[in-house]
């Protein structure tokens, strides 16, 4: 039986999982998996292997006569073959079947191997990979697609998001909110593709690209760029309203309230006497050259280190993980996510007051501001459900400047967004704050940031957000903070619409069976919901 033709553990974490596999009974010996494991991490074929087994089903280490079922994700039979071939096997014992994912994640749903039917088989290449352009099939749902930083259409993405940028400042209500969704969701549709668009036709098949949208795809595969998006990024509005909502603490409505008021640089805002600005927006204005220059992964992977160091000087065995783009492969962001926890539920508790507390001691922290974990399990079948509530900071750290490399300049800006939109150029890791314009309106005579300040002090302000989960909920607070957020969005409607389920970053809950669903990893998730599993770069929509 191939379970036991299993090779010899060479390292320790191996000899343990040996040994669960022994423990484990199997229910269906007429079933032998073998999972290919390319394009896949080890991380997760390991994790693929050990389900299986957790639920009674016989998988083989090894290929062999053995083998009935031969599991593959994302690949075509052509593929998997040649997978095989570089392994000197060069044809499949008589019988063996050929399968998709889906037919391995809905058996562990089932708790038992479903039948093998064509929809469930590896497709060949032709119908997995679209040589032609012409007929490009992507999934409805964000989710169900594969979307990485780096794709084929930034000339055109980058334009789109400009437009949904803009349309989220003009927002005052739902109507424009969904203009912008608009905007971002045919941008996913664009970003999903595996090859470069170059023809409108082709454009008008894909999900969710409508008309508005459609236009400024013809105008930049026609002339090169899109005038409309040039004007916008050339007027007063777009420019000013990136820079006021680079104010920590400013949102849209605020910075388009000042705008309408007539003003249009910091200063403006500095010195008139009748603002009273809150104390985020005050320390927003102080440490907005620091707030608005890119966070790089060596200043997120510093900020981790210090913090998961206090916490686990407190709690021993607690985890600090830096989530939010980072995790999803990006080297620069806005800010640090990152989510604590500990696997024994209710050792999280008391956790955050006692690290902040300890940073506060070493004069860590610029700026704090907590709440307390509102978390109400009833409020899933309300209206409510996508409120996220944990126990938080929303913080500002002191980065003492010389833990920075030398070779990182802080006080870099950023490329111009305007320059990227008339070059067509890519630019997936840009920050969207501010251009040329908002910069050199952001200098000037600033009060906080005069010369003598900015070169005494020692530190650059980073924004860090610290979150707690309870073991419990951990794995969906990872997929909730990991997003992006239009990725998260995408699956809640997706669980909403095609599953009757409620996702939030708290629980997943099914509303036919009333129940909620646990999940002790993000492979959990996506099983729970159907969904092939997506890499955290692959969620970058
Ligand atoms: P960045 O590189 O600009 O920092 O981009 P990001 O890391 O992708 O975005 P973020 O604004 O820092 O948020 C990180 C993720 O946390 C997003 O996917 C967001 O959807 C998710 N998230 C939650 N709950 C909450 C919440 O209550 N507030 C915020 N701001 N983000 C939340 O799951
Ligand atoms: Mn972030």
């Amino acid at each position: 039986m191939c379970l036991v033709k299993m090779a010899a553990p060479r390292r320790k974490k191996a000899r343990i999982a040996e040994t669960e596999k022994c423990e484990h009974r199997v229910l269906f010996p007429e079933t032998n998996i073998f999972i290919v494991d390319r394009k896949m991490t080890k991380a997760r074929h390991e994790f693929l292997q050990a389900l299986a087994r957790r639920k009674g089903f016989a998988v083989c280490d090894q290929y062999g006569s053995a083998v009935t079922h031969i599991v593959a994700e994302d690949l075509s039979t052509e593929q998997v073959m040649e997978y095989f071939l570089k392994k000197g096997v060069t044809s499949l014992y008589p019988g063996q079947e050929l399968l998709t994912m889906e037919w391995f994640t809905r058996s562990m749903e089932e708790k038992q191997p479903i039948p093998c039917t064509d929809h469930l088989r590896l497709k060949p290449a032709q119908a997995t990979v679209p040589v032609s352009t012409e007929k490009m099939t992507l999934p409805k749902h964000e989710c169900q697609r594969i979307t990485r930083l780096k794709h084929h259409n930034h000339r055109f993405t980058t334009a789109l998001e400009v437009l949904e940028e803009h349309a989220g400042y003009l927002q005052v209500g739902q109507q424009t909110d969904s203009r912008a969704r608009a905007f971002r969701r045919a941008a996913c549709s664009l970003k999903a593709l595996p090859h470069p668009l170059t023809n409108i036709e082709e454009a008008r098949t894909l999900p969710y690209v409508g008309t508005h949208s459609l236009s400024v795809i013809q105008d930049i595969l026609e002339d090169g760029y899109s005038q409309e998006v040039q004007d916008i990024c050339d007027g007063d509005f777009y420019g000013t309203m990136q820079l006021f909502t680079g104010i920590f603490g400013v949102g849209s409505a605020t910075a388009r309230k000042w705008y309408e008021r007539g003003f249009r640089t910091l200063d403006d805002i500095r010195n008139d006497s009748t603002l009273s600005l809150k104390k985020d927006q005050t320390i927003g204005l102080e440490l907005y050259q620091d707030l608005n220059t890119p966070v790089s992964l060596a200043e997120a992977d510093i900020i981790q280190e210090m913090v998961r160091a206090e916490v686990q000087k407190l709690q021993p065995g607690a985890t600090v993980v830096l989530t939010g783009g980072f995790r999803r492969g990006k080297t620069k962001g806005h800010d640090v996510d990152l989510l604590i926890s500990h696997p024994t539920e209710g050792k999280e508790t008391g956790l955050l007051s006692a690290v902040l507390a300890k940073l506060r001691e070493k004069d860590l922290l610029a700026y704090e501001t907590t709440s307390a974990n509102t978390y109400d399990p009833s409020s899933v079948s309300r209206k409510e459900y996508t409120l996220d509530h944990f126990e938080r900071c929303f913080s500002i750290f002191k980065l003492d400047k010389s833990l920075i490399s030398s070779n990182q300049s802080t006080k870099q800006a950023p490329p111009s967004p305007v320059g990227a939109v008339q070059q067509g150029s890519s630019r997936p890791d840009l920050l969207h704050h501010k251009d040329k314009v908002s910069l050199e309106r952001a200098g000037g005579t600033a009060s906080f940031l005069d010369e003598e300040k900015t070169e005494e002090k020692t530190w650059i302000g980073r924004r860090v957000d610290l979150i707690i989960a309870p073991a419990s909920q951990y794995a969906y607070a990872l997929v909730g903070w990991t997003g992006s957020k239009h990725f998260n969005r995408s699956l809640r409607l997706y669980a909403d619409n095609e599953m009757n389920m409620k996702l939030t970053s708290h629980v997943l809950y099914d509303t036919v069976k009333n129940q909620y669903l646990p999940a002790s990893s993000e492979e959990d998730v996506f099983l729970h919901l159907q969904l092939p599993y997506r890499e955290p770069a692959e969620r970058n929509c």
